[in-house]
């Protein structure tokens, strides 16, 4: 883990490494696993002084006679009433019988999934949300992440306020980490591994602290809030001043994604201890796939964190662009797609004629002689024995759908370097190449080789480090981000929203490794070039961060929804967000949600739909989960099922139309309620506008909103009529709300679809 192979990409890398052999799990009865034990509080016996020391009591009882001392992990007391401990079957079987036990689960490994991206979503000093939010002063954004670097200039605190005195977090001193490296920009830092060392008693820590051994929690805290620094690059590609979202607001990180593993039990501490201590905003750049919300670390801890009005931010996940291969799709937190945005980084090829092609690359190196190359096209560059016979000369590659293949011979072959004509459109998992390398588009391709044709002796020299901005179309939908719908709740469209999350720069430890060139040449940068969800997900974090600032009053609903419903549907060439993973076509909202994340409107969205901890227990109650598995969420014994409703006041709409029978055919017709709340100014007059679902009928009543005060709420009923199984796969179309002064356009998704709407339990 330490070393990183540079041909896989970054994000990929991050999302299969920490799968470690923490995952494998015994099944011997004398073998200890972990477990999270859910526990109602009413049962605790009133001869126990705090929660704690029951806990500690009810795990030693269990305890067979050889274990020799408790084996309590964490108490947990916040975001979820009980504890975790590592068991043996039989004693976990015991613990079942304990008075106030309610349910428990294995403890679960979780996956992990700028210079410029500031002012690609229309950040600036003068107006609008970073002048409004006071660039997010004030503001506490908690990671909880692989740690930190805390030397790197982008947790400088030149021009920060103080710590806010309700903030009760800590820096907690570890390994090479003394409690004297926070300031008044990195606030907090704390480090969870004992769950990490009740599976693996022997295990030793790379880095016993909150250090970062990794990169993920540099980067992803400093892309949140990072301070500024001038003359930031990653060897000289995006060059500029780097910032975060919300440069002004103060950082604290909680390690619990570590080298040796990440499991949920130290994530629920984490979660816990950053709620305890303060944090306004949290961004949690990983996930579970494929578990019920009951079961979902996440899912759980997040819930008591949305009821103390802390505003969660999560990453959609890397496995698209297939349907349903989302996680994090919880309906109480933003759930955050990845786009590109209008940046690419290239280099030249100058032949030997006079003429120029220009190319996608992102190669460190740069070669300060100019002498030319001899260069030899070669066609499909797969074959390793015949390209060590050409020797010192660049290689010309004709992409015929083997990147994947070609990439990695070049990379071994003993060659100068190589250059491909190639379609690829998910170029970022080659661009940080060990070897000099350009990537041309078909048209650039036939120039070079017209001219190695016409020539004896065709020769090129390279030149690397070129970065180009106001590319066009951007943004664009990623292939790698992963698709709604949600598998544990699919009732509600997910994902919500996108952010820039490909080659993303930000802060990097500057003891990791950053790129090999010339199969040993280690290279070091204080900025690194990231691509994932999981660097869209402290984007959106950051900027909910500069919408809290603005409005300290709104809930974690409101600014999601002020979020959503002010974001932008096409753009920079005014036409639809395309979507890479879906041939260029325009993105679906299971790719992108609402659309492409706008800070500055968003902190003037006109109209909020906003949602009470009421409402998701309701959606609960219908999801027909047990008392039990409702209260591990909820952490109340006494939920109130009377009108449950899987019809939550979201600013999006899903619809499932696929049922197959004798009656496939015949019209159907689903209704949605949803209510609004007047967040501009007094007086306005809002009417619904609908795009066409293609095959549906949509309508809104009223299709008008006259509201006469700030604060008043109104509701609307919309209703969907088509086929009970629809012929397409997805349809989809738009709500929007536009007031009659033309100040506010409030537009939500419409999704009709053909998937399954199987909830996993
Ligand atoms: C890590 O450090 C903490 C406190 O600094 C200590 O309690 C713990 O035993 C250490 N863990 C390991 C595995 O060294
Ligand atoms: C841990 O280390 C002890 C002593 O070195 C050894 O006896 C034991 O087998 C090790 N346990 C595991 C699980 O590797
Ligand atoms: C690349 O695009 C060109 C032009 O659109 C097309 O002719 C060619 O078949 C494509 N090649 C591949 C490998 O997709
Ligand atoms: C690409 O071309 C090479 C050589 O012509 C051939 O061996 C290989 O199968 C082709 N690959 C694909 C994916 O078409
Ligand atoms: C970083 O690398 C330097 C030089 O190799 C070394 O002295 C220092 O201890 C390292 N720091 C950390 C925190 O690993
Ligand atoms: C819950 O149970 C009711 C009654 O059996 C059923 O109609 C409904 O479809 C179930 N809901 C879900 C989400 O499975
Ligand atoms: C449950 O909620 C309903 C309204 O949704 C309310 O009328 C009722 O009083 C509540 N019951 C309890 C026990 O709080
Ligand atoms: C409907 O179900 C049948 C039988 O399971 C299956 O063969 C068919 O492909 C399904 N049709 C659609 C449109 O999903
Ligand atoms: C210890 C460390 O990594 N410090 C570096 C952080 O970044 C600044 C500026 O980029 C460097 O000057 C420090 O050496
Ligand atoms: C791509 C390229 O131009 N590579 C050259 C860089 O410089 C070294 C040393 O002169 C050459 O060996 C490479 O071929």
């Amino acid at each position: 883990m330490a070393t990183h192979n540079h041909h896989v990409p970054l994000y990929l890398w991050l999302s299969i490494v920490t799968i470690s052999n923490l995952a494998k799990v015994s099944t011997l009865a004398h073998e200890s696993n972990n477990y999270i034990i859910h526990m109602d509080s009413s049962f605790m016996p009133k001869a126990f002084a705090d929660h704690h020391s029951w806990y500690l009591s009810t795990v030693d009882s269990v305890l067979s006679t050889s274990s020799i001392s408790s084996k309590l992990i964490y108490s947990y007391t916040h975001v979820l009433n009980g504890f975790s401990a590592s068991l043996s079957v039989p004693e976990l079987e015991a613990l079942k019988t304990s008075p106030g036990y309610i349910s428990s689960v294995r403890d679960l490994p979780v996956k992990r999934d700028t210079t410029h991206s500031s002012q690609f979503l229309g950040l600036n000093s003068k107006t609008g949300a970073w002048p409004v939010s006071n660039y997010g002063k004030g503001t506490i954004i908690g990671l909880v992440d692989t740690g930190v670097w805390p030397e790197n200039e982008s947790f400088n605190d030149a021009g920060m306020s103080e710590i806010p005195p309700r903030w009760k977090g800590e820096c907690e001193s570890g390994t090479q980490f003394s409690s004297s490296l926070c300031n008044k920009k990195l606030i907090g830092a704390r480090f969870f591994n004992k769950g990490i060392v009740a599976r693996q008693p022997n295990v030793t820590f790379t880095m016993n602290s909150t250090r970062d051994t990794d990169g993920h929690g540099t980067h992803t805290s400093s892309t949140a809030a990072g301070n500024y620094v001038a003359g930031a690059s990653c060897f000289n590609y995006a060059p500029g001043t780097a910032s975060g979202m919300a440069p002004r607001a103060h950082v604290a990180m909680y390690k619990a994604l570590w080298d040796e593993g990440a499991l949920s039990s130290d994530i629920i501490a984490a979660i816990e201890q950053a709620v305890v201590d303060g944090v306004d905003v949290l961004s949690l750049s990983f996930g579970l796939d494929g578990v019920a919300l009951y079961e979902d670390p996440v899912a759980i801890a997040t819930f008591s964190a949305i009821e103390k009005g802390v505003f969660v931010s999560t990453s959609a996940g890397n496995e698209g662009p297939v349907y349903g291969s989302l996680h994090n799709g919880i309906p109480w937190v933003l759930t955050v797609a990845a786009s590109t945005i209008d940046r690419d980084f290239q280099g030249t090829a100058h032949l030997g004629n006079g003429e120029s092609v220009t190319g996608m690359t992102l190669f460190p190196g740069v070669n300060s002689s100019s002498t030319p190359i001899p260069i030899v096209f070669i066609n499909a560059c797969d074959n390793l024995k015949m390209l060590n016979k050409v020797g010192n000369k660049i290689v010309l590659c004709q992409d015929n759908n083997s990147l994947e293949e070609q990439y990695p011979t070049v990379q071994d072959a003993n060659v100068a370097g190589g250059i491909f004509i190639t379609n690829n459109t998910d170029l970022e998992l080659f661009l940080q190449s060990q070897f000099p390398t350009l990537f041309l588009s078909p048209k650039e391709g036939e120039t070079i080789k017209d001219y190695i044709k016409s020539n004896s002796n065709p020769k090129v020299s390279l030149e690397f480090q070129k970065t180009l901005l106001g590319v066009r179309p951007a943004p664009t939908v990623t292939s790698y981000t992963s698709r709604g719908p949600s598998s544990s709740f699919p009732f509600t469209l997910k994902p919500d929203i996108t952010a820039p999350g490909s080659l993303i720069l930000a802060a990097w430890p500057r003891n990791i490794s950053v790129a090999t060139i010339n199969k040993k040449q280690v290279l070091y940068s204080e900025f690194n070039l990231l691509s994932g969800t999981s660097m869209a997900c402290p984007h959106a974090a950051g900027l909910a961060a500069l919408v809290k600032g603005a409005h300290p009053e709104w809930s974690p609903a409101a600014i999601r929804s002020a979020m959503m419903t002010t974001s932008d549907i096409l753009d920079n060439t005014l036409s639809s967000i395309k979507d890479i993973g879906d041939h260029l076509l325009p993105a679906s909202p299971l790719a992108m949600g609402a659309g492409h994340v706008n800070p500055n409107k968003a902190l003037n969205p006109g109209l909020i739909y906003d949602a009470t901890i009421d409402d998701y227990v309701n959606l609960l109650c219908a999801l027909n989960y047990t008392k039990e598995q409702i209260q591990t969420i909820t952490r109340s014994a006494s939920n109130n099922c009377s009108s449950p409703s899987l019809d939550l006041n979201y600013p999006s709409f899903i619809a499932f139309f696929n049922v197959n029978d004798s009656k496939s055919g015949v019209q159907t017709t689903q209704e949605f309620r949803r209510t609004v709340t007047n967040v501009g100014k007094g007086q306005s007059t809002y009417i619904a506008s609908v795009t066409a679902v293609k095959g549906f009928e949509v309508g809104v009543v009223p299709n008008k909103l006259v509201f006469r005060r700030e604060g008043e709420q109104l509701s609307f009923k919309l209703s969907i009529r088509g086929r009970r199984l629809m012929k397409e796969t997805v349809a989809f179309g738009y709500l929007t709300w536009v007031d009659t002064e033309g100040q506010h356009v409030v537009r939500s998704p419409i999704v009709a679809t053909k998937l399954s709407s199987d909830v996993v339990v």
